[in-house]
């Protein structure tokens, strides 16, 4: 009975911190692709994530594509300077990085297949860097919400480590921590990619190790999903749809 009232606190107390990690944006903004408002409140079944790769320009449109995703956006996290434009972040002195903010259903899609797209579509262990882009701005992060998703992150961590050794690159950089207040990027950052006009860029070096899984995962997607992710292709989620991968593949 204590138990059951300690873990019901626990799902109170993260409810509340997921809430607050947000800053509102200030009026209501439809997701260009999955048409969702990207400022919604979260509701039961929904969870959010901050994920730091690179530029996040190709980074959040991998992560909108997955199916159970309610809405992606873009925006600057883990820095000193409230509500930061993009010429300060770029200038690298604010402290922030540039993250991509996933809002999922826990029905369909599991943090572990998030997690899995995350360590594969960039190179965890280039620090402050990723490709082309250098700068604090470009390091690897994983922002989580509650005390659940920061322990899976630190797990998923600890099993790509290994897998990564094994095909001889070094030790991961990623900045994992919880309750990080995030900022909207300026609307026109916002499913960048899909946009008439926008330039084809993207910085992230995957490294073609196959994340396989860790201590406590629970994948809930198809297995094809990742075909979808070809890493062997260079620049593979610019080349891709900006459609959602469709989640009933046989
Ligand atoms: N090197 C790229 C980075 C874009 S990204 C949104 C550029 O300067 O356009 O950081």
């Amino acid at each position: 009975m204590i138990k059951k009232i300690i873990e019901y606190l626990k799902i109170i107390i993260d409810k509340l911190y997921s809430d607050r990690s947000t800053v509102k944006h200030k009026k209501k903004l439809l997701h260009t692709i999955l048409k969702n408002d990207l400022t919604a409140t979260l509701k039961d079944n929904e969870q959010e994530i901050l994920f730091g790769c690179g530029c996040f320009w190709g980074a959040e449109k991998g992560f909108w594509r997955l199916p159970g995703v309610i809405s992606t956006a873009v925006g600057y996290a883990g820095g000193e300077k409230e509500n930061p434009s993009y010429k300060e972040v770029c200038s690298g002195l604010t402290g922030h990085t540039e993250v991509v903010r996933v809002v999922w259903n826990n029905n369909e899609i599991d943090l572990s297949d998030l997690l899995k797209l995350f360590w594969e579509c960039h190179d965890p262990t280039q620090g402050n860097r990723q490709g082309n882009d250098s700068g604090s701005q470009y390091r690897s992060s994983i922002y989580t919400t509650n005390q659940h998703q920061l322990s899976k992150a630190i797990e998923s961590k600890n099993s790509y480590q290994k897998e990564l050794k094994n095909n001889g690159f070094g030790e991961i950089t990623t900045e994992i921590k919880n309750d990080i207040k995030f900022y909207f990027a300026e609307d026109y950052h916002q499913q960048y990619l899909a946009k008439p006009g926008s330039r084809p860029y993207c910085s992230a070096m995957p490294t073609k190790v196959i994340f396989k899984g860790f201590n406590g995962a629970n994948f809930k997607l198809n297995e094809k999903i990742w075909t979808y992710y070809n890493w062997e292709i260079s620049h593979c989620i610019l080349r891709g749809e900006n459609t959602p991968i469709e989640s009933n593949l046989q």
